[in-house]
């Protein structure tokens, strides 16, 4: 009896829902961090990153948290869907397609995006995964060119990070 009871409560506990998670972005001149609150609304995506070049820049979680290779390792959008990819609110979009964030002026970006397809949990599960900045505009696969139906034409990654349990 005791012996259940035991191994109940660690079943429990090793499926208890994951409220939060967190990424850390870092290179020589980019430093930020991002965490991923989980409300009844959705994922709310709040953080704030220095050092980005002012203007947008392409926000998405990245298949792999691998980030060898200036996060070439990272591999494609995170897609358990097959979609296209596209834009935030968009019907056809990669799970991982966060849309842009902007850099001010003074090169500080600060995310606040709710969004209702990323998850903590279950097939949409960000968790280990890798969020990736680029260089450029994510033209949300509006732009004609032969990558904005795979990447947005955002082009270099600037920056990465793994998304943890917080
Ligand atoms: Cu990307
Ligand atoms: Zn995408």
């Amino acid at each position: 009896m005791l012996r259940l009871l035991i191994s109940t409560v660690l079943l429990a506990s090793a499926y208890a829902a994951v409220e939060q998670a967190v990424v850390v972005l870092k290179t020589d001149t980019i430093d930020g961090r991002v965490t991923f609150t989980s409300t009844a609304d959705g994922i709310k995506v709040e953080g704030t990153i220095n050092g980005l070049p002012a203007g947008k820049h392409g926000f998405h979680i990245h298949e792999k948290g691998d980030l060898d290779n200036a996060c070439a390792a990272a591999g494609g959008h995170f897609n358990p869907t097959k979609k296209d990819h596209g834009a935030p609110a968009d019907e056809n979009r990669h799970v991982g397609d966060l849309g842009n964030i902007v850099a001010d002026d003074k090169s500080v970006a600060t995310v606040d995006i709710l969004d209702k397809v990323i998850a903590l949990d279950g097939d949409n599960c960000i968790i280990g995964r890798a969020l990736v900045i680029h260089a450029g505009e994510d033209d949300l696969g509006l732009g004609g060119f032969d990558d904005s139906k795979t990447t947005g034409h955002a082009g270099a990654r600037l920056v990465c990070g793994v998304v943890g349990i917080a």
